[in-house]
């Protein structure tokens, strides 16, 4: 009599890919919601953000390492081409200093020292406290600048799934 042992090796294949509902992109341990459907004021998206996962620590996204902010980065690009020229080339970023002018922190309390800022940014002083990345219709892709919080950008969510 022959048995056959099935054994099941996805355990050994796991990794640190989180498992993310639909409209969410996994990336690195973390999952990501891009809203290029519509812009929103800085606040509205952030509560949006975490609306869209009430049951996670969900915000606009932080980014923690250059890695981070060119993957973020080329998927809004990868995505920009119908949007060309509709004003989807600012993403909000959870990175404000309306509390502490020139304080910039971010909205989940991460301390990460990663900062992107383009030339000569931030230069909006306290008329602008909350931070955008600019894709690819800017001099600069992918850095950093900072914009006024009533302005309406679109924006990505994130959080941690680890
Ligand atoms: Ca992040
Ligand atoms: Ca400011």
């Amino acid at each position: 009599m022959k048995f056959v042992i099935f054994v099941t090796t996805a355990a050994f294949f796991a990794t640190t890919a989180a498992v993310c509902p639909t409209e969410w992109t996994p990336y690195d341990g973390s999952c990501y919601r891009f809203v290029n459907q519509y812009r929103q004021r800085w606040a509205e998206a952030d509560a949006e953000c975490q609306s869209a996962a009430p049951d996670k620590d969900s915000h606009l996204v932080v980014i923690d390492s250059e890695m981070e902010n060119q993957w973020v980065h080329d998927w809004w690009v990868s995505m920009l081409s119908p949007l060309s020229g509709t004003g989807f080339e600012y993403i909000w970023l959870g990175y404000t200093d309306a509390s502490s002018e020139g304080d910039f922190v971010w909205v989940t309390g991460s301390t990460s020292s990663y900062i992107n800022w383009g030339g000569r940014q931030p230069d909006k002083g306290t008329e602008a406290n909350c931070a955008t990345m600019v894709t690819k219709y800017a001099n600069d892709p992918g850095k950093w600048d900072d914009g006024k919080c009533v302005a309406k950008r679109a924006y990505v969510c994130e959080y941690r799934d680890v």
